[in-house]
């Protein structure tokens, strides 16, 4: 008979592994994988009902809301303020950060960033979206009311990272700083599967990931490496494939299982790169890193070691397959990026 290790157990047994883990973080993990799975019904559903298309608001970036941004951002805030294990939350749907008043909240150790739906932009046209989650331990003492300096915490200081993918099949991947672990819903009966054990990303790729449409604009070391990307060899099997959905979730999570490197640089039109470096890249670094891949912002310049200034900064993204990055950071070292 097949044996089936679900998301819940799979925490309770690591939770074991720890001697005197209280359980908090598996509590917090239980308000995720809820919140996942009912935005896993909602996305099903997006080009049934009325609730794809825009929601008539901008958020704090200017961006027009979607329908089901507002829907997953009020999801995972209120599932994550329920057990009193997080005490606050920010969110790149939110302007500033969130405390939860109550106190049972207050005694509550963790603060969690999240992009409740990232790649939105995407839904209407049936592509996959996702959440990135990131969890730290507050620095403010516990008991007291959150503080901006609990969430201006450099990358290598989380506790835990993931994301959901809502594609072909919705996935959970996160990791706890113990490696990588993935696990697909099976909606028929509800769970969360382990389906990927130690994910670990292979130290070479053929898949190169950017928006080349803004090429002109982009550092001369980035234009260098993407032309090194298009050139013959056979030996480093270049030309490489390039594959870029724009939903950072999806583009990370096919790199990860196959191998390859995603650049979001500095343009004209995004003079500090487009992706928020609380929200996403600092996520997404530690899962890479996790995974035995690789994170930089700039040359020689690990994202996790960045010292956040504030909520929403934006951060130049090269992150991937450890050789592939190590090329990048070459040409960027040497040319710019
Ligand atoms: P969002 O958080 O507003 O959805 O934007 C982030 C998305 C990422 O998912 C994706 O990688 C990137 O923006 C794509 O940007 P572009 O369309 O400039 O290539
Ligand atoms: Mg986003």
């Amino acid at each position: 008979m097949e044996i089936i290790k679900t998301l819940g157990e799979f925490i309770i047994d690591r939770q074991m592994e720890y001697p005197h883990a209280s359980g908090e973080l598996s509590s917090l993990f239980s308000s995720i994988r809820l919140a996942a799975k009912i935005l896993h019904r909602e996305i099903n559903k997006a080009g049934l009902a009325d609730i794809t298309g825009a929601a008539g608001d901008d958020n704090v970036q200017g961006e027009e809301q979607q329908k089901l941004d507002v829907y997953a951002n009020e999801r995972f805030k209120n599932a994550l303020a329920q057990r009193g294990v997080v005490c606050g939350i920010a969110s790149e749907e939110e302007e500033e950060f969130v405390k939860f008043q109550e106190t049972k909240n207050r005694e509550g150790k963790y603060v969690v960033l999240i992009d409740p739906l990232d790649g939105s932009s995407n839904i209407d046209v049936n592509v996959s979206v996702g959440t990135i989650f990131s969890i730290y331990r507050r620095v403010s003492p516990v008991g007291t009311q959150v503080t901006e300096a609990d969430f201006l915490q450099p990358g290598h200081a989380q506790i835990a990272a993931g994301y959901v993918v809502y594609g072909s099949s919705t996935m959970l991947v996160y990791s706890t700083g113990n490696g990588v672990n993935g696990f697909t819903y099976d909606p028929t009966i509800g769970v969360f599967c382990l389906s990927h054990p130690n994910l670990q990303i292979p130290a070479d790729g053929t898949i190169y990931s950017i928006n080349e449409g803004n090429y002109v604009h982009f550092p001369e070391g980035v234009k260098k490496y993407i032309k090194y990307c298009q050139e013959e060899d056979a030996e480093t099997k270049r030309p490489y494939t390039s594959r870029y959905i724009g939903s950072l979730v999806s583009d990370f999570h096919r790199n990860l299982i196959k191998g390859g490197i995603y650049l979001y640089p500095t343009s004209s039109r995004y003079p500090n790169g487009k992706l928020r470096l609380l929200y996403e890249c600092n996520p997404m670094a530690f899962l890479i890193e996790q995974a035995g891949g690789k994170a930089l912002a700039g040359p020689g310049q690990r994202v996790l070691d960045i010292e956040p200034t504030s909520l929403h900064q934006r951060c130049p993204l090269f992150l991937g397959s450890m050789n592939m990055v190590d090329r990048l950071d070459q040409f960027i070292t040497e040319f710019g990026g």
